[in-house]
């Protein structure tokens, strides 16, 4: 049994859309519960004045009734206000009608550190706005509904997850690079706790939990740096310093350090998870770079749109939202069950096997 996330939409569409298949029956959702956590994504400092058109809510199709799940594909949406800004220029059908509102003229000016310039090469598109929607970070609504899923199953067997940002003075950072006319990225860390050991597996690359949870942080837009645990400075450890010695007491097995960040040989170990994750600066400038006009080709200066000048808070819950799922997963794979009671029961006689209790 396989937890799976598919998610569909375009920036400026009708939607986004989430599908989550694999869940038990009889999970109870709460909608106010996703709704926070879309909420948490929306805020942050630095954010676009997108983000006042848009007041993101959870709608289900399909999967749910009376608030449980019935082990058939979970199917969510989340609507995108702005949409009708762009009705005719996101038309998902030929529009009919005289050209209106935005999105009417193509866009050839690609932004360095985008996906236009690779979009439009790779799909060969004369308008990069093709390639632009979907690669827009407007998507991590559709993750963080999913992650709120994901928790509330993580919930049933004692794991929680939370994300949050790494460093001090965004508010100054973001004001001067706001008066700049430039971006800002950063650094966020999600920790998990409560997750046995025995998730994931050392027997075959792509079950490793660490490869799992790094592809999951590293498919968010704009990240491009992962680490577990020490991540990076344990490459400047003899292996004295860098490994957490097991202890025992009543309650079991347990560390006293967790330089691995909770993950040995691919594997859970049963203390915290420690993923961390580096943003770059977002590729949308109000003072644009140099870049090359895919009409003409002639030299110009890169596309100028609205943008954040900063989403490292979002970012913070959109990996929190990413891990949730991924452990969620792995959780599936061990535990199995059709109805949410096979699941927690699984967990449950495992953990009598082994000798580790959460701390
Ligand atoms: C984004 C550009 C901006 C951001 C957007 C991500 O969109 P817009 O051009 O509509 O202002 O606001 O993020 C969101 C809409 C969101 O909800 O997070 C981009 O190019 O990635």
């Amino acid at each position: 049994m396989s937890l799976e996330l598919v998610t569909a939409g375009e920036s400026h569409g009708p939607a986004l859309v989430a599908i989550v298949s694999g869940l038990p029956a009889g999970l109870i959702l709460d909608k106010a519960a996703i709704d926070a956590d879309l909420r948490r994504r929306q805020q942050g400092y630095g954010r676009s004045p997108r983000q006042r058109i848009e007041t993101d809510e959870v709608e289900v199709l399909a999967g749910l009734r009376h608030g449980r799940t019935l082990g058939s594909p979970l199917a969510l949406v989340v609507r995108n206000r702005d949409h009708e800004n762009w009705a005719w220029g996101m038309s998902p059908w030929p529009p009919e009608g005289e050209p209106t509102g935005k999105g009417k003229e193509p866009v050839t000016l690609p932004r360095p550190g985008h996906a236009d310039l690779a979009g439009a090469l790779k799909y060969g598109l004369a308008d990069v706005r093709d390639a632009l929607e979907r690669a827009s970070a407007r998507h991590t609504a559709a993750i963080v509904a999913a992650g709120a899923v994901a928790k509330a199953l993580l919930r049933e067997i004692g794991i929680e997850v939370a994300g949050a940002t790494l460093g001090d003075d965004l508010e100054a950072r973001v004001d001067e690079a706001r008066k700049a006319r430039d971006t800002v990225g950063g650094r966020v860390e999600v920790r998990a706790r409560g997750v046995p050991p025995g998730l994931g597996s050392y027997a075959s690359r792509d079950t490793r939990l660490d490869a799992r949870l790094a592809a999951a942080v590293m498919g968010i837009q704009a990240v491009k740096g992962v680490e577990i645990g020490d991540g990076f400075a344990l490459g400047d450890l003899r292996g004295s310093e860098a490994h957490d010695e097991i202890h025992r007491d009543e309650r079991g097995l347990y560390r006293e350090t967790n330089r691995a960040g909770g993950i040995e040989a691919g594997v859970s170990n049963g203390e915290e998870i420690v993923v961390r994750a580096a943003m770059k600066p977002l590729p949308t400038l109000m003072q644009p770079l140099q870049s090359v006009d895919l009409g003409t080709g002639q030299p110009a200066e890169a596309l100028v749109e609205r943008s954040d000048t900063s989403a490292l808070e979002a970012l913070a819950v959109v990996a929190e939202a990413a891990v949730a799922f991924e452990l969620a997963r792995a959780a599936r794979e061990k535990f199995g069950g059709d109805a949410l009671g096979d699941f927690v029961g699984a967990y449950n006689a495992y953990r009598e096997r082994i000798d580790w209790s959460p701390r």
